[in-house]
């Protein structure tokens, strides 16, 4: 049992093809995907605009409003709902350099057609966030971009979001590095500053990952816990994280179970979920796995949420007092090693 209702993006089940090879597992379709997470105990599916919609570009504005009412017809039929809906710029000839901060007035006129899109499907699909990860708004050549500029075209982008819709949420997704190599928006604190400088920061937050705060070399707690102490943590996307290198995505608590616990300690400690957030996943099978284990990783870390849960709900909170009156910081540090380790009794 768990206190929290889980999401999962259809990315998070892929075919294993990287930068350096080729797919090593076959496609699976969106509907047996969806079924399979609903079958698995996940409540609310993430979407990019062109996961609901493909070939988008190609469609008009009506088209793509009633594509997206079939995809609403088929979550409802596995008695799923929408988490978010996020544009998929980077992956769009449009948007080499970047949509939003892109020196090019062509390509940030598609970016904003993309965000009204996502917007309208987000509508379509009865739901009210819009994740902006934002993969290449900042730089690979340092002085190609004004980076003033780049952050003000990111706060006006998202104004243009607001005014489109009154009722809209925009979450801003951080990391802050890959594919740019310097990103205008790399951490939750550069959030809540863009969030303070748009005409509506009540309905701009944030959507922490894991391994995204690693890769700042930042603890993925503290970084949730900075965006609930402004009320904007409104979504994450659990996953682990071997140290700074490229983005892994591995299951959660993969790598450190100690950050995994104190990740789902600040979660439930400050009441995550009581205002319908989901706990996100955003995990990504290794390569190796063979199409039968294409769901393992998601099942391993919500299993891995799932017992942090259990060690939470055993923290022994006046033990921790004592030893912080005592500043006896190595016998509480060992208390939850043994917590983890199942020796605390
Ligand atoms: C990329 C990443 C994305 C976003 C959704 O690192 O995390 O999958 O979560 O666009
Ligand atoms: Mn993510």
């Amino acid at each position: 049992m768990s206190q929290f209702k889980f999401s999962v993006g259809p990315w998070n089940v892929h075919e294993g093809g990287d930068a350096f090879g080729p797919v090593v597992r076959e496609s699976i379709s969106f509907e047996e995907k969806i079924k399979t997470f609903a079958e698995m105990g996940f409540s609310a599916i993430q979407f990019h605009d062109d996961d609901a919609v493909p070939n988008m570009n190609d469609l008009t504005e009506e088209e793509i409003k009633a594509e997206a009412r079939k995809v609403k017809a088929l979550l409802d039929k596995y008695n799923l709902v929408a988490e978010f809906v996020a544009p998929r710029l980077w992956e769009d000839n449009h948007t080499h350099d970047g949509g939003f901060t892109s020196m090019s007035q062509e390509d940030r006129d598609f970016a904003m057609w993309r965000a009204y899109r996502s917007i309208d499907i987000a509508n379509e699909l009865g739901c009210d966030k819009i994740v902006l990860w934002l993969a290449r708004e900042g730089t690979l050549c340092y002085e190609s971009k004004n980076p003033v500029e780049g952050v003000n075209r990111l706060v006006e982008s998202i104004n243009g979001m607001l005014d489109y819709d009154s009722n809209i949420k925009v979450l801003i997704e951080p990391k802050p590095n890959e594919p740019i190599d310097r990103s205008f928006c790399p951490t939750m604190g550069h959030v809540m500053g863009v969030s303070a400088k748009t005409n509506d920061p009540s309905r701009v937050g944030g959507l922490l990952e894991s391994a995204h705060a690693i890769l700042a070399g930042l603890d993925p707690a503290n970084e949730m816990a900075f965006g609930l102490a402004f009320d904007k943590l409104w979504g994450v996307h659990l996953n682990d994280q071997n140290g700074m290198k490229y983005d892994q995505d591995k299951a959660f608590g993969a790598e450190n179970l100690r950050q995994a616990f104190n990740q789902v300690r600040v979660l439930v400690e400050n009441g995550f979920g009581n205002n319908g957030e989901y706990v996100g996943l955003d995990v990504k099978a290794m390569r190796t796995q063979k199409i039968e284990d294409s769901y393992r990783h998601l099942a391993n870390s919500m299993k891995v949420v799932k017992l942090m849960e259990e060690k939470v709900s055993k923290f022994d909170y006046a033990l921790q007092k004592k030893y912080i009156e005592e500043r006896n910081y190595e016998s509480l540090e060992m208390y939850v090693i043994e917590l983890i380790l199942g020796l605390d009794n």
